[in-house]
């Protein structure tokens, strides 16, 4: 028996750090997502899909995510089951109960809404822990096995469940971290056969039947592995875990030290060299220091990259560029009168200290490009 393990899908979520058209073709890119996970699973002879929570970013979403996700969840020709977690509750003001949802989900998605075992296709039962609020009061993977006994003959045992196991939670004393050493118990019983888990975004294992799939499509630069579906194949006692990449968007940091033109001629074509563009986020390290004419150059590169890539910016804390004048920098513009008093007034404040120098060699800069040292 095969199927598909993923979680965190956080559909509808916001990504504030992406402007508004990178934004809107991300948001449909975590649709995308759904309809490769279908393919996954009718490529691999999947049974159903199994999403352990976060399936949507908030219980407060502009319901037309609804109607995506749904057309989305068409295009997956086995079932699929979601599991709510610490995103998308089981509180009073859930997705999972509102009129879009529970009027129009297809027939093929279930929802995990207590911990009855659900026959998801014969001969299969998934065990679910779904999250009613964002504050759990204990352990709630363990209190969905605690009734369970072993899974009885020819039937294979799933269990879904969503937050921080404690043998990697930075958080050990919190009362809802999930205990492995129980879960591994579980397995090893044979009250279970596997035990998905959603919450940490990178694919992660745990325990060799027990897995974070992660989520489907990146959502934060520090994941360290996202954009996998597991194919999970439960034989017997062999159990065979193969990661799939549906993921189209890629996070990432470029780092580099600036202390020449040189140098920024190579960091344009380490950007160049980045594939797929259009799906690709940048935060820039920059540290290093630049004549005014290098600065100059490095903004003129980066405003002409920035037209293809989905981000790129500077990452404030991590950026320690220092601009320093350069007699030479000015003595090619042609600048005269007025302009030329500025200028010289300006590299005179930019070699004192303080926030005043600092200004002087902004000014500076952009009088630099205004007067087309740039190009
Ligand atoms: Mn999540």
């Amino acid at each position: 028996m095969r199927f598909i393990a993923s979680a965190d899908w956080q559909l509808g979520m916001t990504a504030h750090f992406l402007d508004d058209d990178a934004r809107a073709r991300y948001q449909r890119a975590r649709l995308d997502a759904i309809v490769r996970i279908g393919e996954v699973a009718d490529e691999h002879g999947a049974a159903f899909v199994l999403v352990c929570g976060d399936v949507f970013e908030s219980n407060q979403l502009d319901r037309a995510i609804l109607a995506r996700t749904f057309e989305a969840l068409r295009a997956v020709h086995v079932p699929v089951v979601l599991l709510p977690g610490n995103h998308d509750p089981l509180d009073a003001s859930s997705i999972y109960d509102a009129d879009a949802f529970t009027q129009r989900v297809p027939e093929h998605v279930r929802v995990l809404r207590d911990s009855t075992p659900l026959e998801v296709v014969p001969g299969v039962e998934v065990v679910g822990a779904p999250w009613f609020s964002k504050r759990p009061a204990g352990d709630l993977v363990a209190a969905a096995c605690a009734p369970l006994e072993a899974a009885p003959d020819g039937i294979v045992r799933v269990i879904a469940g969503h937050g921080a196991v404690s043998t990697l939670a930075p958080d050990r004393d919190s009362v809802a971290t999930i205990d492995v050493d129980a879960l591994r118990r579980v397995v090893s019983d044979g009250r279970a056969s596997f035990v998905v888990l959603g919450d940490r975004h990178s694919t992660t294992e745990v325990d060799e039947r027990i897995r974070y799939p992660g989520t489907p499509e990146v959502t934060a630069r520090r994941e360290e592995d996202p954009g996998n579906v597991l194919v999970v194949d439960l034989d017997g006692d062999a159990v065979t875990i193969e990661p799939v990449h549906v993921g189209r968007w890629r996070f990432t940091t470029v780092e580099a030290r600036l202390d020449s033109a040189d140098d920024v001629d190579a960091l344009e074509r380490r950007l160049d060299e980045l594939s797929d563009k259009d799906r690709t986020a940048v935060w820039l390290a920059l540290g290093g220091t630049l004549s005014t004419a290098a600065a100059a150059r490095l903004d003129a590169m980066l405003d002409e990259k920035r037209e293809v890539f989905a981000r790129l910016e500077h990452w404030a804390r991590h950026t320690d560029l220092v601009v320093v004048p350069d007699g030479h920098d000015f003595a090619d513009l042609e600048l005269g009168g007025f302009a030329r008093a500025a200028l010289d007034e300006l590299v005179e404040r930019a070699a004192r200290e303080g926030d005043d120098a600092a200004a002087a060699g902004d000014a500076l800069g952009l009088l630099y490009r205004l007067a087309g040292g740039a190009r």
